[in-house]
């Protein structure tokens, strides 16, 4: 599997060179001044956001990266080169801890780069030193260690939409009818290994959106069981949420409905507050008591109920026609 989440990085920016310490030596002057040149600082290390990585695979092949130190000064007066920076690619979404301490450094949303350590400042060579007393100053100050850390890198995807579900709801069918996406599908549950991403094109007066294809929830996923437990922080930023529910099945709707809110529950509780739909699948193949439910459960929560067929096509523009006022925060037709 390729889709990488999770990284732990080294990071080190680089050490400023030191002051150097050098008295000119003329022809015919006997006693040169103090000419001794400041050290280069160290280059920074920097994260920045780039919208053609979708995973944090890349990071995996290589856990150290250190920007450039600063050179030495040099006597007549010459001030070492700066180290060059160093900027590090990572997928949008990225969120950067400091991996000692946990600490949140950043997220990383965006192309601009985020400092992440700081090179050290260069010595400053003797020809600083010098004042009208001492006009053969003996000190030189050595550069400054750059800072280093360990970094822990998350992937949160950065969907508008997340589609949760148990195993085997249709999720990846949904996905497949709506977008360019094409994760498996089957008949068998724990088909989808990893979340996919499609982009939901754009229709003459509505803006493309960006739809998440999360592996089946089953009771138990927010404590580590099943699959989808390790994917359930892709949803943490998706503005609305697709809950799917089978309508051709054995289950009883509200137990499936119920399941799936008691881990998106325990993985974070603010996730049930988020603008979500109901949508039964397999319309075509649905017994009628699991519609009668699902309208129930739906009234109960407040929430619209929706039924779609996927493989027919049958309900997907309403679907999608719902989606988009809920990301547009528009009033419910
Ligand atoms: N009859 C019918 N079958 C459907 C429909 N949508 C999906 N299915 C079938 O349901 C099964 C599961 O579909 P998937 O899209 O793989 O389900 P999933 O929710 O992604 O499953 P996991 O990835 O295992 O969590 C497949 O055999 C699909 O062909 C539909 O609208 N009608
Ligand atoms: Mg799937």
């Amino acid at each position: 599997l390729n889709f990488v989440d999770e990284a732990v990085i080294h990071v080190e920016a680089g050490r400023g060179g030191n002051g150097c310490m050098a008295f000119r030596r003329e022809k015919y002057v006997p006693r040169g001044g103090p000419s001794g040149g400041d050290g280069g600082d160290g280059g920074s290390l920097f994260l920045r956001g780039n919208a053609q990585l979708n995973t944090l695979h890349h990071l995996r092949f290589n856990p150290r990266y250190a920007a450039e130190r600063g050179q030495h000064g040099e006597g007549s007066n010459c001030t070492g080169r700066s180290g060059d920076d160093l900027i590090v690619d990572v997928p949008l979404g990225t969120e950067v801890r400091d991996a000692e301490s946990g600490e949140l450094l950043g997220e990383i949303l965006d192309g601009e780069p985020l400092l992440i350590v700081r090179g050290g400042r260069g010595g400053r060579g003797n020809a600083r030193f010098a004042t009208a007393t001492n006009r053969a100053p003996r000190r030189a100050d050595p550069g400054e260690e750059g800072e280093a850390r360990s970094l822990k890198l998350e992937l949160k995807l950065l969907a508008d939409v997340g589609v949760v579900g148990l195993p085997n709801a249709g999720k990846s069918t949904l996905i497949s009818v709506v977008s360019a996406a094409r994760p498996k599908i089957a008949e068998y549950p724990f088909t989808t290994l990893v979340p996919h991403l499609g982009v939901v094109g754009h229709g003459p007066d509505s803006e493309p959106f960006v739809i998440a294809d999360i592996p089946g929830l089953i009771a138990g996923a927010a404590d580590g069981a099943g699959l989808g437990h390790r994917f359930l922080r892709h949803v943490e930023r998706c503005r609305v949420l697709l809950h799917l529910v089978d309508l051709s099945g054995e289950e009883d709707v509200r137990a499936a409905v119920e399941t799936i809110e008691g881990e998106l529950r325990r993985f974070d509780p603010d996730l049930l507050a988020r603008p979500r739909l109901l949508v039964g699948t397999k319309l075509d193949a649905a017994r009628s008591e699991r519609r009668s439910e699902l309208e129930a459960v739906a009234a109960e929560r407040g929430l619209p109920g929706l039924e779609i067929s996927a493989v027919r096509h049958e309900g997907i523009d309403r679907l999608l026609g719902e989606v988009r006022r809920l990301l547009t925060g528009e009033e419910a037709a």
